[in-house]
């Protein structure tokens, strides 16, 4: 029987035979290559991980998943006992899904319309106020006057005011290290699109008389590109809407003038009155007195002109 150990053909040369020591120094040299190679995706993909991840807002919100919990047990349970039925586990659920694994720059409308579904909110006809750069001023109002309903006194709008969060895409990690600004990024990041799309919604279920808060101290007092101009102006119902009012807050500092002859003011009437809805503007002198007979409305001094 043939011997079928392989023996080289004549005139064919045996190939190399490597010493030892020099097949152990090769095989070190290519793991060491191996080595150099597999570092050097790593840090270039973390590299452009966190290049992509840079923008030029702040990041999340720590603590954002457990704040969002808690805000909500804490309305549905006890601010507003009527929203008890809301499950808290599926507000957050709807809320995550709405921004988590996509491009922070690209989220719709779209994709918040789960969460708002859950949080759905009847705010009473004459009970609505909108603001605009009066922020504070008209929460310290709906702080006393308990029955009169801001964005940020519904639940959606409670549970997201003053936070951050945004998401990267494909993968399912919260930012926590930056988020896109709207001026600066983009408009269509979580938080804006969040705002537009739940002040949409609140412009458009409220009805009979509302009120709008508007800061006397502006150079606009009304401005157009403003989330009150640009959406819940545009999204009130004439059908169920038949007044907006607006309170031009001064700084109390003893301006009489007539804010409501400012041509922004007159800019809004132009355009409410064009959606058929009537319009009309007070002048707030004294915001102080305004609260304080918000708060004491017997007081003899509050049946006077403010
Ligand atoms: O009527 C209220 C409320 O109901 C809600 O619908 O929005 C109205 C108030 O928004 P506004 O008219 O834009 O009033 P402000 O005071 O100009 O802005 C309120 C806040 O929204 C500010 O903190 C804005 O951020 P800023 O200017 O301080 O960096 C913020 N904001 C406005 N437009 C935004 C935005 N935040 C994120 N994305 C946007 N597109």
């Amino acid at each position: 029987m043939a011997n079928c150990e392989f023996r080289p053909v004549s005139g064919d040369k045996p190939c190399c035979r490597l010493s030892r020591k020099a097949q152990l120094c090769l095989g070190v040299g290519l793991l060491f290559l191996t080595l150099v190679v597999v570092v050097a995706v790593v840090v270039s993909r973390w590299h452009q991980q966190s290049q992509r991840s840079q923008w030029g807002g702040r990041g999340t919100t720590d603590r954002f998943p457990e704040i969002i919990l808690e805000r909500c047990v804490e309305y549905t349970q006890t601010l507003l006992p009527e929203m008890r039925h809301v499950d808290c586990q599926n507000i957050w659920d709807a809320f995550k899904g709405a921004f988590i694994s996509k491009h922070p720059c690209k989220i719709t409308e779209e994709d918040y319309q789960p969460l708002l579904k859950l949080g759905n909110q009847t705010v009473p006809c004459n009970k609505t106020l909108l603001w605009s750069r009066t922020k504070h001023l008209a929460h310290q109002y709906t702080e006393i006057q308990r029955d009169v309903f801001t964005l940020e006194d519904t639940l959606l709008g409670y549970l997201a005011d003053d936070l951050t969060w945004c998401g990267e895409f494909e993968t399912s990690e919260i930012n926590y290290r930056s988020c896109p600004d709207w001026r600066k990024d983009c408009s269509s990041n979580p938080v804006s699109v969040f705002w537009k799309t739940v002040s949409r919604r609140f412009a458009e279920s409220a009805c009979g008389v509302v009120h709008v808060m508007l800061n006397g101290s502006c150079s606009n007092i009304f401005d157009k590109k403003s989330t009150f101009g640009s959406v819940e102006v545009h999204n009130l119902q004439p059908e169920k809407v038949h007044t907006l009012e607006a309170w031009v807050m001064h700084d109390g500092r003893g301006d009489s003038r007539d804010l409501c002859q400012d041509p922004s003011i007159k800019e809004l009437e132009l355009i409410i009155s064009k959606r058929n809805i009537t319009f009309s503007c007070k002048n707030i002198y004294r915001p102080d007195k305004f609260l304080q007979c918000a708060k004491t409305p017997e007081d003899s001094s509050c049946i006077s002109k403010i």
